[in-house]
Parts: C-alpha cells; structure tokens; sequence
C-alpha cells in the first residue's frame, strides 16, 4: 500500500502548450482540481500562455523559440524525471481536449504495475473524420510494420514510468512523437494498458495539417528502416 501512494505523490502532469491562452486557465484549474503536481512546458508561444501558467503554477518552463511538440514534451519529461524525481509521468495537452477527470485512471493503471498507460478514444465518437482515418491508417501500418496493434496513436493523452521513459526516449521534435512513442513501444515488446478517454474537440481547424500527416507518414518508414 506504502509503495502505491509513493507513486501516486510521484507522478507528474506534463502538459506542452503552443499558444494555448484560450484554454489553457481552464485547463490547469480543472487539472489542478486532481494534483497539484503539474510541469507546464511552453514551447515558445506568440500569446500569454506562459503567464497564465505562472499564474497557477510553481513549474513553468519556457522555450524562448517553437521547437515543436516532440522537443516541448521532452523537456518536462526530462524535468520531471532528473530534477523532481518523478517516478511516472502523464502528458496532457493544453488546448482542453483532455479531461483532467480521467487523470484518476491512468493513476490507477499505474497502480497496478503497467508500465505505459494509453488513453485511447473510441473510432466511433465524434471525431474529425480526416482524424479517424488518419488513426486507423497509423494503427493499421504499425500493425503491418512491427506486428503490433496499437489503437489511437494520434492521442497524446498518456502515462509512462521512470522506467519506460528509458525505452521510449524520443528523437522526434514534433507532431511524430506520438507516433515514435508508439513504435518504440512495438520495438521494445513493452506491455501498455488502456483507457478509454472522451473524445472532446473545440477548434476543427487548427491541429494536425495535411503536411504534419505526410511527416507522419514518413516518420514510420523510417523508424521500422532504422533510419
Ligand atoms: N510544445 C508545443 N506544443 C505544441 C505545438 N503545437 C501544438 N502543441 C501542443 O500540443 C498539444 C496538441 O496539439 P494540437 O495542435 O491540438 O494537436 P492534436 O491534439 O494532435 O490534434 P487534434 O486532434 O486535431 O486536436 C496542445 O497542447 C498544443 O498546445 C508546438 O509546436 N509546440
Ligand atoms: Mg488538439
């Protein structure tokens, strides 16, 4: 019972934002309404998300410059890890497509020994259909390409351990870093748990381009050659 709340006061929020003023007050209060252990990373932003953060938060760190998703997420997991010792870490985005209420099953997991904890949104709920399609096709080629079936991949609400971190570090700097996450979980053979999330979009125009997609794409070719 000791070692469970150990891990429960070690684990982390990690949440990346890129001009997120819009949503990001009510992201963190609603986050804050779980833990009070949150690491938000702004990655450069044109607005004032980085002071909203330091409005409700203790750790904010800031890039001066855009250096992406994949590189924003690095740095707090790498905070969190090195300097607050964190033994787990959950990455939630800013733009309030996550719901902090879920927080509590990704614990749980955690709890119960999983290593990497997805949250996973069902194909069937109201999701962009480009989204749904561009899901589908990157489970489908990492199915193909590494034998192993990962659903919603695209969905950067998830949790990992110290432990995993290890085996997940990421190269990519961008957007492909839920896509590499997932591939070095394929490669590594590591065990992953599921949760179901709710499927929440506000804005349909802004997220993942056309051309972020293509670099998707890519990006798992030239993870399975090694590249
Ligand atoms: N650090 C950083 N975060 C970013 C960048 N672009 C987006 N984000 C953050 O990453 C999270 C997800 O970005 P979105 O643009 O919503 O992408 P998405 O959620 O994968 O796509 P949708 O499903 O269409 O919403 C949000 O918290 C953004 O603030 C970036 O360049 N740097
Ligand atoms: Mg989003």
């Amino acid at each position: 019972m000791a070692a469970k709340s150990i891990l429960f006061s070690k684990t982390w929020i990690v949440i990346p934002g890129f001009n997120e003023a819009k949503y990001l007050a009510t992201v963190l209060k609603k986050t804050l309404k779980q833990t009070p252990r949150i690491i938000y990373v702004d990655d450069g932003s044109h607005d004032h998300s980085a002071q909203i953060a330091q409005k409700y938060l203790e750790h904010v760190i800031i890039h001066e410059v855009n250096l992406g998703k994949g590189a924003a997420l690095k740095t707090g997991c790498d905070y969190a890890f090195n300097f607050l010792k964190a033994q787990a870490v959950i990455l939630m985005d800013a733009d309030d497509q996550h719901n902090p209420a879920e927080i509590p099953l990704f614990v749980q997991q955690l709890r119960k020994g999983s290593q990497v904890v997805l949250g996973a949104r069902s194909l069937f709920s109201k999701m962009p259909l480009v989204r749904k399609i561009g899901n589908a096709f990157t489970s489908a080629v990492m199915l193909i390409l590494f034998w192993r079936y990962i659903p919603d991949i695209l969905s950067g609400y998830k949790a990992f351990t110290r432990r995993a971190y290890r085996k997940l570090y990421w190269e990519a700097t961008d957007y492909s870093v839920e896509l590499e996450i997932a591939a070095k979980i394929a490669m590594n053979r590591l065990q992953f748990s599921l949760v179901s999330i709710k499927t929440i979009y506000h804005d349909l125009d802004r997220g993942m381009s056309i051309i972020d997609a293509i670099k998707v794409a890519l990006k798992i070719v030239s993870l399975r050659l090694g590249l």
